[in-house]
């Protein structure tokens, strides 16, 4: 899609800071870290959200999930853990219309929710 941020980046066309990449998907660190290491997994087809990517693609899904724990190995933090987000709609602060996935860690993260 043209007028979108993640399949620009994809592309090359907007720069980003890639920390691994599959034939299917592209991670790269987030331009806002909300933890230590804030790292932002994508399929590279754009697909909405993660729930129009599950229907539409559930091996593309896997996929992004898989990067991201590969990304969690690669920056030191599958023992002791992470955390995988997917965020959707207004109450979870969705920006950006094209399906993420969040890898957090590198340090001790908060309660979940509020
Ligand atoms: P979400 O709130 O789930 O839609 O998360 C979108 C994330 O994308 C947010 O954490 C900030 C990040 N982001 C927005 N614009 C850019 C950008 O231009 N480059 C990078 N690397 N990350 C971006």
């Amino acid at each position: 899609m043209s007028d979108c941020l993640f399949c620009k980046i994809v592309a090359g066309d907007v720069p980003s800071t890639k920390v691994h990449e599959t034939p299917t998907t592209l991670a790269f660190r987030d331009i806002n870290p909300q933890a230590d290491v804030h790292v932002l997994v994508v399929p590279k087809a754009h697909h909405e959200d993660a729930a129009a990517l599950a229907a539409a693609d559930p091996r593309l899904l896997a996929d992004v999930v898989g990067a991201g724990a590969e990304v969690a190995r690669l920056e030191g933090m599958a023992e002791p853990g992470y955390r995988l987000v997917f965020n959707t709609g207004e109450h979870a602060g969705r920006t950006v219309f094209h399906a993420h996935l969040h890898v957090l860690g590198g340090e001790q993260l908060g309660t979940f929710g509020r």
